[in-house]
Order: C-alpha cells, then sequence, then structure tokens
C-alpha cells in the first residue's frame, strides 16, 4: 500500500456548480504517494494522542455519509428553485446552501487534525478533497455562510430572470442572443448588445463583497486566496497549473491569430472600416454570440468560397420536424450506440427540457445528479437549432458520466478534474459528421473532400474562438479573488483581459457604472471557467484517440465513433472511475498520454490553418 504524507493544503473543490448541477463537486488532488511539505498555515498542532488510521477512517466514513445525505435535500431545493424562481424558492435556496456550506466547512476544518499523519493514498486523496471541496467557501464565522448564501442565490436570481426592453418589448437573454446572431445591423447589435449589459451593474456591489467573505473562507482553509483554492484541484501546486495553462494556450494561440485576422478582414469587408476597421482589435457585437465566445452564428459571412457542406443543421432539423425531445433522444441513441445503458424513465419525466411560459427559471443549460444515483435530468430551454442539438449531447455527456461513476464513493462522484466533466458530451458532438448525419437520416448526401474547408471553419469559429475567451474569463476572475484587481477596477481589467487574450473591443465607451463581467451566466452562478478550456484541449485529445482505436485512417474532423462499441467500452472505463485517482490515470487509461496537450486541435485543424496562413499572406495580423 502506497502511504502519503497529508500536506496542511486544503485542495479541491465543493463547487456551487451550476452546470452539473449540483452544489458538490469535489475534485481531487492529492499528489499520488509522495511525501508532502506541511505548508505554513496557522493549524492547530497536532493532539498529543494523535488520530489513528481507524479514527481518521471513521471521520472519512461520517463525513462522507452526512454530506452525501444533506446533498440530496439541497440537490432538490436548488432544482425547485432553478426552475421556479420565486421569493420563496430563493429564501429556501439560500437556506439550504448555508446549511450545507457550514457542514461542509466544519469537515473541511476537521481535517487539520489529521495533518503530518502518514495515511494510505486513499484516505490521504479523499482528506484534501474534503479540505478544498468547496467553491465559495464561507468562513466560520457567526452568520457568514448566511450572508454568503443570500448574495450567491441572489446573484444567481439577479441574471436569470434579467430582460432587456427594446422596442417597446421585454426581450429575455435567449431572444436577445437571437438578435445578436442573425442581426447584420451595426445600430441594432450595438443596442443590444449595450441592453443585456444593463442587467449587471447592480450585481458589482454584492460581487465584490461575496469575494470578500471567501477569501476569509479560503484563508481558513489554508490559502492564501480562492484563486489559488480553486487551482489547487489539478493533482498539482496552483503555481504550477497557472504555467500549465499558458503552455496549452501558447499551443493554440497561432490558430486563434490566424482566425482573427481573417475574421476581422472579412467583417471589414462587409462592414466597411467606419464599423469595423482592418487593423486592431474586432467589435465584440459583430461576432455572432452575446459574449463573442463561438463565433459559428457568422459563418455566412466568413464561408471560405467553394466549400459549402451543403446543408445547414438548424434547417435539416426543422426540415425534419425535430422538436427539443427528439434532439435529445438523438443524443441518447448516439450513447447507447456505444453501449451505454439508456435514460431512466425519470429522466423524461422530471427534466426541463424548454422554458415554461408560467414562470420564470435558470435558462442556461445544465445537467443534474440528484441523488446521486439514476435521478439525472437536464435542465435546459431547448430551441431546435445547430447549437442546442450541440448543447444536448453536452448535458447528457454530464449525465452520461455521473451515472458512470455513481458506485463510487461520495467524495469521488465528481470528474477526473472539472475539465474532465464539460468534455465527455462534447467529445461525442465531435463526431457528429456528415457521415453520422446521413446516418441518421439527418441529411442525404455526404458532402465532398472539397467540403472540408466550410465544415473546418463552422467547427474552428465555435472551437477555436472559444479558447481565448475561457482563458479570459478565468484571468479575470484570479485577479478579482487574489486582491489584484480591487472592484473600481473590475470593468476596466475585464476589457483589458478581453482585448489581450481575443482581441476584441466593446462597441463603444462602456458607461462607469458598468459590471460587464456580470452579464455572463458564470460571473453571477460562480462556476468557474478554467474547465471549459480543458475541456476544449482534452475533447481533441479524447476524439484522436478514439478514432485510432476505432482504427480511422481519414481527416480527424470527417471522424466519428458512432455505433463503435469497443471505444465505447474504453471510454466508460475512464468514466467509470470518477475522481477516485489523480486526472492524469485518467487521461492515460483513454488516451495512453498523462499530459493535456493542444496537438490534437492543431492536427485537426491543419488543412483549415493552411488555407487561414495563405489569405492572411499580406495583411497584418494581430491587434
Ligand atoms: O455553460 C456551459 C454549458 C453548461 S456546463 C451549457 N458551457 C459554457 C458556456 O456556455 O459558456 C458550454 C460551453 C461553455
Ligand atoms: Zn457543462
Amino acid at each position: 500500500m502506497k502511504l502519503t504524507y497529508l500536506s496542511g493544503v486544503a485542495v479541491a473543490a465543493l463547487a456551487l456548480s451550476a452546470c452539473e448541477g449540483f452544489p458538490l463537486d469535489f475534485l481531487s488532488v492529492a499528489d499520488e504517494a509522495t511525501v508532502v511539505e506541511t505548508p505554513e498555515v496557522a493549524v492547530k498542532p497536532v493532539k498529543p494522542t494523535a488520530p489513528t488510521l481507524v479514527d481518521t477512517q471513521a471521520y472519512l466514513d461520517e463525513a462522507e455519509a452526512r454530506l452525501g445525505e444533506m446533498s440530496e435535500y439541497a440537490a432538490r431545493v436548488f432544482w425547485n428553485q432553478a426552475t421556479n424562481i420565486t421569493f420563496d424558492t430563493n429564501w429556501l435556496a439560500a437556506k439550504a446552501g448555508a446549511e450545507y456550506t457550514v457542514l461542509a466547512v466544519e469537515y473541511a476544518n476537521g481535517t487539520k487534525q489529521f495533518e503530518g499523519l502518514l495515511l494510505p493514498d486513499d484516505m490521504a486523496r479523499k482528506i484534501q478533497i474534503l479540505r478544498s471541496g468547496i467553491t465559495i467557501p464561507a468562513p466560520s464565522t457567526a452568520g457568514a455562510a448566511e450572508e454568503l448564501s443570500q448574495i450567491t442565490t441572489g446573484l444567481d436570481a439577479t441574471y436569470s430572470t434579467g430582460t432587456f426592453n427594446y422596442n417597446g418589448e421585454d426581450l429575455t437573454l435567449d431572444q436577445l442572443s437571437t438578435i445578436i446572431e442573425t442581426s447584420r445591423d451595426p445600430a441594432e447589435l450595438q443596442a443590444v448588445w449595450e441592453g443585456w449589459r444593463t442587467v449587471s451593474p447592480p450585481m458589482k456591489d454584492n460581487y465584490a463583497r461575496m469575494v470578500e467573505i471567501a477569501n476569509q473562507g479560503a484563508n481558513e482553509l489554508g490559502f492564501d486566496n480562492l484563486a489559488d483554492m480553486w487551482l489547487s484541484n489539478y493533482d498539482m501546486p496552483p503555481e504550477d497549473m497557472r504555467v500549465e495553462v499558458n503552455r496549452l494556450w501558447g499551443q493554440v494561440e497561432p490558430l486563434y491569430e490566424e482566425l482573427h485576422c481573417y475574421v476581422r478582414a472579412e467583417l471589414n469587408d462587409e462592414y466597411g472600416d467606419g464599423v469595423q476597421p482592418a487593423s486592431g482589435p474586432i467589435r465584440a457585437d459583430l461576432l455572432g454570440n452575446m459574449w463573442a465566445q463561438q463565433w459559428s452564428g457568422i459563418y455566412p459571412l466568413v464561408a471560405p468560397p467553394a466549400a459549402d457542406p451543403g446543408y445547414d443543421l438548424t434547417e435539416r432539423l426543422e426540415a425534419q420536424g425535430y422538436d427539443a425531445i427528439k434532439m435529445i433522444e438523438t443524443g441518447e441513441a448516439f450513447f447507447s450506440s456505444l453501449g451505454f445503458d439508456p435514460l431512466p424513465d425519470t429522466f423524461w419525466e422530471r427534466s426541463q427540457i424548454t422554458r415554461p411560459r408560467d414562470r420564470e427559471v435558470v435558462c442556461h443549460a445544465s445537467a443534474w445528479d440528484l441523488d446521486d444515483q439514476d435521478d439525472v435530468r437536464i435542465k435546459m430551454c431547448t430551441e431546435v437549432n445547430s447549437e442546442d442539438f450541440y448543447t444536448v449531447h453536452h448535458e447528457l455527456g454530464h449525465n452520461y458520466y455521473q451515472r458512470a461513476y455513481k458506485d463510487q464513493s461520495f467524495l469521488y462522484k465528481s470528474g477526473a478534474n472539472d475539465g474532465f466533466h464539460e468534455a465527455i458530451g462534447d467529445f461525442i458532438g465531435l463526431s457528429i459528421t456528415p457521415d453520422y448525419l446521413k446516418a441518421i437520416g439527418l441529411i442525404d448526401e455526404v458532402p465532398p473532400a472539397e467540403a472540408d474547408l466550410g465544415l473546418l471553419m463552422t467547427t474552428a469559429l465555435d472551437k477555436i474562438a472559444f479558447l481565448p475567451f475561457a482563458v479570459t474569463v478565468d484571468s479575470w476572475r484570479w485577479g478579482v479573488l487574489d486582491g489584484t484587481t480591487p472592484p473600481e477596477q473590475y470593468n476596466q481589467s475585464w476589457w483589458e483581459t478581453r482585448t489581450k487574450y481575443q482581441g476584441i473591443v466593446a462597441p463603444g465607451p462602456r458607461p462607469d457604472n458598468a459590471f460587464d463581467p456580470g452579464a455572463k451566466y458564470h460571473i453571477p452562478g460562480n462556476t468557474p471557467y478554467l474547465r471549459y478550456f480543458l475541456s476544449y484541449v482534452m475533447q481533441f485529445q479524447f476524439h484522436k484517440a478514439a478514432c485510432e482505436q476505432a482504427g480511422w485512417e481519414g481527416p480527424l474532423h470527417r471522424c466519428s465513433i458512432y455505433g463503435n462499441e469497443e471505444v465505447g467500452a474504453n471510454f466508460r472505463a475512464m468514466m467509470e472511475m470518477g475522481a477516485s485517482q489523480p486526472w492524469p490515470d485518467a487521461l492515460e487509461a483513454f488516451t495512453g498520454t498523462r499530459q493535456m496537450d493542444g496537438s490534437a486541435i492543431i492536427e485537426y485543424f491543419d488543412p483549415l490553418m493552411t488555407y487561414l496562413e495563405e489569405e492572411n499572406a499580406g495583411r497584418t495580423c494581430g491587434w
């Protein structure tokens, strides 16, 4: 048996995870079987009679049992709030959230008694998970958890019920987003883009107060600040993880710069110098998405000539009479084709699939696991279009992962790291190729090889454009959480970070009270965002490994693993591990490599990169 000396550092995360639905997102970290130095944190010395292994095991058993029980209760309260936002459901959610945080903080603090002990790996890992498993930790001061929980519930509700009155009509985010995606009128785009950002200024003071309290919570658990606590969930010291993120970003940045350069030139052609100059950053409202995070909405403006794939997925779904249920059934059938069990009846009975007409809900898509067993559900406001077709697969990926690791013990019911959780469904989405669409009858003709550039361009507009956005969100937030960025600089820092990584700017000057980060769900929702960056890297690694296992010999973007039970079994084996092992072990189990690596993305988009470089020849790229 390997043994680990327990460090005093708290590591892992018990998250109020909006995208995986429920609050508990224990992520693992322990350095496997190494002697970890006790850091300089103010903790109680080990009692004269140090706890035995039996004491430690008893402590962990009790923690898992009590947290497990309370998590189901809290999940059901949160589900009620998210699918019916009222004064009372907010009140109940704030109360349940505070109770859960108090319990989790108690168990996290209690682990200090085991510091310095030589423990079996499994126990050391669980203790570390327990210690840092809280995304927004409260200090143990009386009333702190309650105040924190009221703030977080309020931020979430403010975002989810936000509307903007445009041309005399109160429009919701989905309606405003459709305008941003389809309108080509710069004045209208700017009005709607600015309009949605009027929902967030009232959040700013509460957000700043939340940061203050949560940092006290992080300090109490032995972290310098909450950013370090979040970054401690990756089986390596936080500073190493920052280096890792920079390394991965460096691998894919050249591809983004070519895409940016090409898209800017096309927008300049479309709108002229007065709206989009041929040099400098791109105007954020012209990119077909409310946050300029995925750009496929402007594919028609930037499509390479003579590379038309010959179909538009949204049109095909409509033409074939798909509704939201049929889209989900199609996603389920993909997982079934890989050998996964069908979704339980309760999934269909209890999920929220479309926006209810009669009440306020959190529309941002999420997947839930209510009882840590079979009560899995999605909560979406699904519309019949290509974007939501992919989102359905994304959400189902969370649910299938939750079911795969349901036999793990409570603290291991989680992704190998949070990026894995986000990558499962997107990995399946990469297999939605023309061959697959033909196989399920959505298209009649598979486009020829000449259409590859068009196919790759659509995917790149979503996947490559997203990478610097994901880096932006948490770079900004780490600065806020570690105190580098004080509240009076929140908005300025947001735009500096946006321009630095994405090369975009706001369409006009921002008002003094603007709090633009608050207009992106994951900021008021307190969902860490690094997970998506990691997911976008790893999903291509998964795809490449899967296609190799399937013996695929063509270009990666034409490979679909639909119907391949052997690949399905291999993937499921990784999913079943949950968080029971350090993430490099899980990655290795499926891909044979222990490192996250951007080279699979580079390989996938290689033909597009060649095209972009040719098109950009003679242009001055960058901003
Ligand atoms: O939030 C989500 C999912 C739920 S975890 C719908 N995503 C990020 C976003 O919308 O900003 C998926 C892609 C990135
Ligand atoms: Zn997700």
